[in-house]
Formats: C-alpha cells, sequence, structure tokens
C-alpha cells in the first residue's frame, strides 16, 4: 500500500479536496509531519513549530491509543493533531442508508458515494445498502446499523425538497436530528448525505450536475470519520 507524508494540515481531507490554506496551518499549535507505514502508524514525527506544552502533560496521554511523540532535543513538547486518512479506507465497512423518496436524486447520490468508496479502495462486499421509504425513515434506520457494530461509519443519504411538501421543515429537521442522535446513541459516525433544496433543479444540481455530487462527498467524510474512529479514538 502507498505510504505518504504530510503535515496534519495537508491530511485533512478538506484540504485534499480544495486547494484553499487550511485554518489549521496558521493556528499557534505546532503541526507534526507524519508518515505513514502501510498499517497507517505513524513512523516518523517531526515537529513544525514550538509549543510550550510540557512533554509530561504529553506522557499523561500514553495508553490512550494516541499517536505518541517522538522529538529532539531541542522540542520539549507537542499537540497532536489527529485525522482520519482517506488513504487507508481498505478493510473498513460501511452500510448506506438511502431514501427512495425522491429517487430519483437519491438513487444519482447513492452511486456516487459507491463510486468514490471504490476509488478509495473500500471494497463492495464491505458495503451494504439499506433502502427506507423516505428521509424520515433514516435516523431509526442508522442507529440500528450503528449499534450492530458491524460499520466502521453509517452514511445517510436522502433529499428532501421544499416544493414537494408542506412539512418540508419538519421531514428536513427529522431527518438531521435522527441522523445526529443515530451517531450520538451508536457511537459509530453516521453521515448526513440528506440533500435539502428548494427546488428539484437545485436537488439535481448536487446530485451529479453543476454543483457536484454530494454523496461522493458524504461519501470521503465517512471514511476519514470512520479512520478516524478506528485508527485513534478506540478507547
Ligand atoms: N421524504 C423525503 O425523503 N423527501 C421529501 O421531500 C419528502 N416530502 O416531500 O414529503 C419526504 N416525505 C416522506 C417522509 O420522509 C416519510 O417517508 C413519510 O412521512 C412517512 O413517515
Amino acid at each position: 500500500m502507498a505510504s505518504f507524508a504530510a503535515n496534519s494540515s495537508l491530511l485533512s481531507p478538506n484540504s485534499l479536496r480544495s486547494p484553499a490554506k487550511s485554518s489549521i496551518s496558521s493556528s499557534p499549535f505546532r503541526c507534526l509531519c507524519i508518515s505513514f507505514n502501510n498499517n497507517d502508524k505513524p513512523t516518523n514525527l517531526a515537529a513544525t513549530t514550538a509549543h510550550p506544552l510540557s512533554s509530561s502533560a504529553l506522557q499523561s496521554h500514553k495508553g490512550l491509543g494516541l499517536w505518541e511523540k517522538k522529538e529532539s532535543s531541542s522540542q520539549t513538547s507537542a499537540v497532536r493533531h489527529l485525522t482520519g486518512s482517506l488513504t487507508s479506507a481498505e478493510g473498513l465497512r460501511f452500510a448506506i442508508v438511502v431514501a427512495r423518496f425522491n429517487e430519483i436524486v437519491t438513487r444519482p447520490l447513492l452511486e456516487g458515494a459507491l463510486d468514490t468508496f471504490k476509488r478509495y479502495s473500500v471494497k463492495e462486499e464491505d458495503i451494504d445498502v439499506v433502502w427506507v421509504p423516505g428521509s424520515f425513515e433514516i435516523g431509526l434506520v442508522a442507529e440500528k446499523l450503528g449499534k450492530s457494530r458491524k460499520y466502521q461509519a453509517v452514511l445517510c443519504i436522502g433529499a428532501v425538497i421544499r416544493g414537494d411538501t408542506s412539512h418540508y421543515d419538519a421531514v428536513a429537521n427529522s431527518a438531521a436530528s435522527g441522523v445526529l442522535s443515530a451517531g450520538l446513541s451508536s457511537g459509530v459516525p453516521c453521515i448526513f448525505g440528506v440533500l435539502t433544496c428548494d427546488d428539484m433543479d437545485q436537488a439535481l444540481n448536487r446530485a451529479g450536475g453543476k454543483a457536484g455530487n454530494k454523496g461522493s462527498e458524504t461519501a470521503l467524510t465517512a471514511i476519514e470519520m470512520a479512520s478516524l474512529f478506528e485508527h485513534h479514538l478506540k478507547f
């Protein structure tokens, strides 16, 4: 598997998606240069800026599964920046909950997500797709899937369109709070890939049209969060 070296601000998938300078890089905290081996474990850490944290404070994090700093004699402290990796998605398992309502929108969102998973080396057999009637139903199913412990992340896909219904706000808000609550109660990242749009044109633009494919983008978020939890937050 490929290995790479990057400073932690470059590791952020947001910065991978966009060349815009990350706010992390202007942070007063030091960034760590991290190179990964094929176990996605850092093999080399080097500080780029100094920070006054004492090394004893860092020692107290030992045993939590967090990375330990290897420092030169001139570097006495570290703030660790933990991020999920997009390059270590192989072996991670994902569930996708997708609403059938507005399928003309949700199907291309799903295809975008599947395409992204494939490009980032997630195997087809590590993905389960669960269809539900509408976005309102997504949260409950996401919670059940999260609690099954079978998946490292659950990606939720739907399309709520204002023009379609007088209860737009109810469905949109229920979908958002349902997905949030599924993640919080299961402890498994549940990613919000539900479009909330004013009209069908806007929705189609975001499902592979002029505004890109939000299904692809949320699949990246799912990979990042799955990786973050799997590699750094298992305690
Ligand atoms: N479900 C959606 O996913 N999108 C919508 O735009 C929508 N509208 O317009 O009503 C919608 N309604 C169905 C809802 O999600 C439930 O399936 C239904 O209320 C039964 O619980």
